[in-house]
């Protein structure tokens, strides 16, 4: 079912193997451009038709009310609160540990560099509809926000036609379970111009983040700079990093289990054992056909992006995986703890037989909003650090600064900028 690329005895890089997929974000900013100026100059008008046409839903206002919160938590499936609930208090014990402290650095008796963490003050949160509602994403991105001490969130997703035009009940359950009660029916492009912008009654946001369609990716970037915004999610991926150790039940299932996201899904099998690879390739048709999406798993697992990777040894694995750079990463051979602190590159890593990526999506405590296409190579996950400035606070007194006059002076000459050294010298004259 997995495409083999035999790749013992040869260094070829794994990202021309397994190539990931191109969307072309651009051609969608040229199109979204409209709505975005149409937000801008108009504000809760152009919201309000950019809705009726997207969405095809007609609304008067875009605030949900609280009542509508309270109501869709009641209605919530018993099971599924006290699951949210768990995923809620787990992750805010792991984010709530990522608060940064304060630093001051002494560079003389009279000289202070100190590296304050101020929080982003008032951040949109975009929650796709369509076919991904996913609950737990509305955690993995208010926890961190929430723990970093952003004082004002607001959350929109786009109103759903086969729930009366309203957000989807499991996303107003959510909010309502973290306290988050500024929730507005607006999705697409039009809600992170809103939130950009600011409109009539929704004042406008310093940060945009949240995963979503083409369209709202295509927003963001256009928006970024007036507001921030958190990096672009692509089709999510895992990799596995399997020797003969490892039970090939486990693996089939793993790499099913994000593949079940999208056709474009990536799932990647790295492995030094052919045993392993044959066992797996047995198992994964029975596996595929007995699961609910099979339509979709199939696509993802027969795509150009998918497939097996037969290596050398672990260590040979280890360079793969790392050029890969995985959003998620599982370690499932004899020594997995060992490998997995010399992973360089995984946007998560996932250790032994009992860490199924799964576990990372709601329990773990973890958080899924992760790296995908490779940009494990250079970012990180969604975390309490997403949501924080470090602002430097200089204090100098006047023997500090003499100490390092001459040298101020001598570096502003040599920039042809001899006020800059004179704002020093006039102070010791
Ligand atoms: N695996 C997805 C997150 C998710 N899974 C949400 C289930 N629900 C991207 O990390
Ligand atoms: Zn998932």
């Amino acid at each position: 079912m997995l495409t083999t690329t035999d790749l013992r005895g040869s260094d070829t890089d794994p990202r021309t193997v397994l190539p990931r997929a191109a969307v072309d974000v651009g051609a969608a900013a040229q199109r979204i451009q409209p709505i975005l100026d149409d937000v801008r100059d108009r504000g809760l008008p152009a919201v309000l038709a950019a809705t009726q046409r997207f969405d095809g839903v007609e609304l008067s206002d875009v605030r949900v009310p609280r009542e509508h919160l309270r109501t869709a938590l009641e209605g919530l499936d018993p099971a599924v609160r006290a699951a949210l609930e768990t995923t809620i208090q787990r992750a805010r014990a792991v984010h709530a540990d990522q608060r940064r402290q304060d630093v001051t650095t002494r560079l003389a008796p009279g000289g202070t560099v100190t590296e304050r963490w101020v929080p982003v003050e008032r951040v949109g949160l975009y929650v796709p509809g369509g076919l991904a509602v996913y609950p737990s994403s509305v955690v993995m991105n208010v926890v961190p926000a929430q723990e970093a001490g952003v004082a004002s969130l607001a959350i929109a997703s786009p109103p759903q036609r086969d729930h009366g035009g309203r957000v989807h009940p499991a996303i107003l359950a959510a909010c309502e379970l973290l306290g988050v009660d500024e929730v507005y029916s607006v999705g697409g492009a039009q809600a992170v111009a809103m939130f950009a912008y600011g409109i009539e009654n929704v004042r406008a946001v310093d940060m945009v983040t949240g995963p979503g369609n083409i369209y709202v990716t295509a927003a963001k970037r256009q928006l970024r700079g007036l507001v921030g915004i958190d990096s672009e999610a692509g089709p999510t991926e895992i990799a596995i990093l399997a020797d003969r150790t490892a039970d090939p039940l486990h693996v089939a299932a793993d790499l099913i289990s994000q593949a079940e996201h999208d056709p474009a899904a990536a799932s990647v099998l790295v492995t030094d054992s052919e045993e392993l690879l044959a066992e797996v390739q047995r198992t994964l048709p029975k596996l595929v056909g007995a699961t609910k999406h099979t339509e979709r798993v199939t696509e993802a697992l027969s795509g150009p992006q998918s497939g097996a990777i037969l290596v050398d040894d672990v260590e040979h694995g280890l360079r793969v995986v790392n050029a890969y750079a995985a959003e998620h990463l599982e370690i499932q051979t004899a020594d997995a703890r060992e490998m997995a602190l010399r992973v360089r590159s995984a946007g998560a890593i996932f250790v032994g037989p009992y860490a199924p990526v799964s576990l990372g999506d709601y329990c773990a405590g973890s958080n899924h909003v992760l790296p995908t296409g490779g940009c494990a190579r250079h970012s990180s996950g969604l975390s309490v650090q997403t949501f924080l400035r470090g602002v430097h606070i200089i204090e100098y007194d006047k023997p500090a600064l003499a100490e390092v006059a001459g040298h101020v002076v001598a570096l502003a000459n040599a920039e042809d900028l001899p006020a800059h050294g004179e704002a020093v010298q006039v102070r010791f004259r």
